[in-house]
């Protein structure tokens, strides 16, 4: 039995195709429901389970406690624990024998890693799990709720006073993510809600966090996207805040720096907040309000000279400093504030509410993603006001962000990554016969693989600039619906796996196949390469306009090696199981994509990666996609051999004395190979996937790498929650749960096709 705290018992994780909603002692099993009785806990019951989720129960040395110190990451505890102690079975199977032991170990290893995974799966087949990890989002939501005075039932609002505290840093300010070493922007917003959640001033933690703020300059120097933030709040002068020139959305479309063009999170971020500016929307002065005033700047809020502050950035928030020409368009278009035309600026903000309301109905009020559902539900409130229909649906759609695990609530980078998650799984476990012994859970998989298949496009969809989606896959649901390059690609592979292993009657029919083919057809760029929603629809030289500082590249959708590196091993595997089928287009795709992805090869042989860390993991995709092209004739052999030979060169220099790989969240950030103290067991079985796909001859480096996966697996079948896993925008972490036990089962299964039964 896995320890569940009493505490943890109350909180149930409710799904309906792919949503995720917790729940503190659910009225019923029915999201709406359950949402409209949410409210349901007395004052007396809130201390009794807080205690189990707080550091300081961990500091007093309780077992299986969270201990930020020791590991900042969540082990998904409260879902696991909980679903594994009311589900959990040994397998019952026929499990394979081998006289020889060492291979009977790895068939152990993979049965109990498979059995205790597919146990986390749900009834509609997806696996739910943290996707936490930054911490400028549920700031975003808490303003949400205060401005518009919809506070969150009182369970939650505990949980993520919890959550603050726990991972506040021993210097007593917070991070951009949960790994991050402080900074304004995260010090600054989790103050800011640690205050809207109602914790006193003079609170010990409060204290010093202030000093921490104080001491390196006050909250002028948050960066933009704080200032945003803080002047919604009404604590900081919308003067402040360098114009977001709402008119820009009225441009031509033909002109490079319109906003279609961006990369669609910087749009349906930027178009909210234009929203905001134009509006200058502030939360009403109350007693909390002014106090925040009195408490983050070093001077007197009065006396701050606002216009001076628009570019003033904490030092140690600087990523990326504004360009040249950044500086001169905000000199221009603050300026234009003082003479703008009313008229136009009606137009424009008329505009960006319709564009508004298209995201919200195209996506079933969940939006794109964390930041823009924050700030639309302001708009949205703003224009139409609490006791609208629109608001309300909004409303609805915040908890389908927040998720629950052992450090408190949290605020989702996502609305999940079910699709995503599930596709890997699926893909995993049946990278060998084995996995078919669970075929139950394949049955589930493919049950939800097709639920979230994009099968219409909205009504609405070319007027705002939506890529053609019928037969993508989304990130995370259909209903979401943004639908995305790799993940149509992931999707397909997994459907075609699960075609394959014959486990199931098919309900994604050829036509449905060739549909997502012709999607990840549509999304090739003129480089040869892959993006993630979107073609890159803008020159380079647009990043010049980030304003963000904190992050890098978001201005367009670029080309990327896992992206690409995904489509070409989806169009490879269609190739040979639809040979006819647009062959040649399919062909020319392939090697322009083959192409790209050599061109990406650093030269020391490895791939950067940016959707997580880092280099092992765009290596992985990078070999995975050359030797799955090897002996097809669609590129110069010699070419992809000796790229490939550079790779696992690569790889067996960064192997660790213990076998193991591990690479912390700094490669990503830094763009040097940045070694983990010890290796981790994602790192080594991305390294290890790699070097199986290149069939790596000194089987030493394999065989120390799978040991490491042996000796880390826990009795029941899991491994250790270890570094965090993902990552965006260089700069900002993300949390992938369900990682720990993909890509180990991943690369076992691997070795055991390859090196048992082979
Ligand atoms: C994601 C999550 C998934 C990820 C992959 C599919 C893994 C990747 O291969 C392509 C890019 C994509 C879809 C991706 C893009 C950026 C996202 C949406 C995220 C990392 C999840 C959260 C992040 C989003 C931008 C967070 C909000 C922050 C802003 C700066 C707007």
């Amino acid at each position: 039995m896995l320890n569940v705290k009493p505490g943890w018992k109350n909180w149930h994780l409710l799904t309906e195709k792919g949503r995720q909603i917790w729940a503190f002692k659910p009225v019923s099993n029915n999201i709406n429901e359950h949402l409209q009785n949410a409210d349901n806990i007395s004052d007396e019951e809130i201390t009794q389970f807080a205690e189990d989720f707080s550091r300081s129960h961990a500091l007093r040395g309780n077992a299986d406690r969270f201990d930020p110190f020791e590991n900042p990451n969540s082990g998904d505890k409260v879902y696991r624990n909980t679903v594994i102690n009311a589900k959990f079975q040994e397998f019952t199977g026929q499990i394979p024998q081998s006289a020889n032991p060492e291979e009977q170990k790895i068939i152990d290893a993979l049965i109990k890693g498979m059995n205790y995974f597919a146990c986390l799966q749900s009834e509609e087949g997806h696996w739910p799990g943290d996707y936490g990890g930054p911490l400028f989002l549920l700031p975003g939501l808490l303003i949400a709720s205060y401005i518009s005075g919809t506070p969150f039932p009182k369970a939650h609002l505990e949980m993520m006073k919890l959550y603050l505290f726990n991972h506040q840093n021993k210097d007593a300010g917070w991070g951009m993510h949960i790994e991050g070493e402080s900074t304004m922007f995260g010090t600054v917003m989790q103050y800011v809600s640690l205050r809207i959640l109602g914790v006193d001033k003079n609170h010990e933690s409060l204290i010093n966090a202030r000093t921490w703020i104080k001491n390196n300059g006050g909250a002028t120097g948050i960066p933009s996207w704080g200032k945003f933030y803080l002047a919604v709040l009404n604590c900081y002068d919308w003067q402040g805040f360098n114009s977001l020139f709402p008119e820009m959305w009225l441009f031509p479309q033909w002109l490079p720096v319109h906003p279609w063009r961006y990369w669609c999170h910087s749009r349906m971020v930027y178009l909210p907040m234009a929203y905001c500016y134009a509006q200058r929307i502030k939360a009403p002065e109350n007693e909390l309000i002014l106090s925040l005033r009195e408490e983050i700047y070093n001077q007197d809020f009065a006396t701050i000279n606002w216009p001076k502050q628009r570019n003033v950035v904490c030092e140690k928030d600087c990523y990326t400093t504004p360009s040249p020409v950044l500086k001169w368009m905000n000199f221009f278009t603050n300026n234009y504030e003082k003479f703008k035309s009313s008229w136009l600026r009606k137009k424009a903000t008329d505009y960006i509410l319709k564009y508004l309301n298209a995201e919200d109905e195209q996506t079933g009020y969940i939006n794109i993603g964390p930041v823009n559902k924050a700030i639309n539900s302001i708009c949205i409130w703003h224009a139409y006001g609490k006791d609208s229909a629109q608001f309300k649906k909004h409303v609805a759609r915040w908890y389908d962000y927040l998720w629950v695990a052992e450090d408190g609530m949290k605020m989702n980078g996502y609305n999940g990554s079910q699709l995503w998650d599930t596709a890997f799984a699926t893909r995993a476990m049946l990278e060998s016969d084995l996995g078919k012994l669970f075929s139950a859970t394949i049955a589930k998989s493919y049950h939800f693989i097709e639920l979230s298949q994009i099968k219409a496009e909205h009504p609405t969809h070319a007027e705002f600039f939506r890529h053609p989606m019928i037969g993508s896959w989304p990130f995370s649901t259909a209903e979401q619906g943004w639908p995305v390059a790799d993940c149509t690609a992931e999707g397909l592979s997994a459907t075609l796996a699960v075609h394959h292993s014959g486990l199931v009657k098919t309900t994604i029919g050829e036509q449905r196949i060739k549909q997502a083919v012709d999607v990840i057809l549509s999304y090739q760029n003129t480089d040869g390469g892959w993006a993630t929603y979107e073609l890159t629809r803008a020159p380079k030289w647009l990043e010049k306009l980030n304003p963000s500082e904190v992050f890098a590249d978001i201005m367009i959708d670029y080309s990327w090696t896992e992206c690409t590196a995904a489509c070409v091993i989806s169009l490879l595997e269609i190739q040979e199981t639809y040979p006819g089928f647009k062959n040649s287009e399919i062909s020319k795709a392939i090697s322009a994509g083959l192409h790209y992805i050599l061109t990406q090869q650093k030269t020391d042989g490895s791939w950067y990666g940016g959707w997580a860390v880092c280099f092992t993991y765009a290596t992985w995709f990078g070999v995975e996609a050359l030797s799955k092209a090897k002996g097809k004739g669609c590129y110069d052999e010699a070419v992809l051999t000796a790229s490939i030979n550079k790779a696992c060169a690569f790889l067996v220099a960064k192997q660790k004395a213990d076998g193991g790989w591990g690479e912390t969240f700094e490669s990503c950030s830094r763009l040097v190979y940045t070694e983990a103290a010890a290796s981790q067991v994602v790192n080594t079985a991305w390294a290890l996937l790699a070097l199986m796909a290149a069939d790596f001859d000194d089987k030493k480096v394999i065989e120390t790498g799978i040991n490491v996966l042996l000796n880390r697996q826990t009795g029941i079948g899991d491994w250790p929650q270890e570094n965090i896993s993902g990552v965006f925008n260089y700069n900002c972490m993300i949390t992938y749960a369900n990682y720990r036990n993909i890509f180990p089962v991943w690369a076992l299964n691997r070795y055991y096709r390859k090196s048992v039964k082979g």
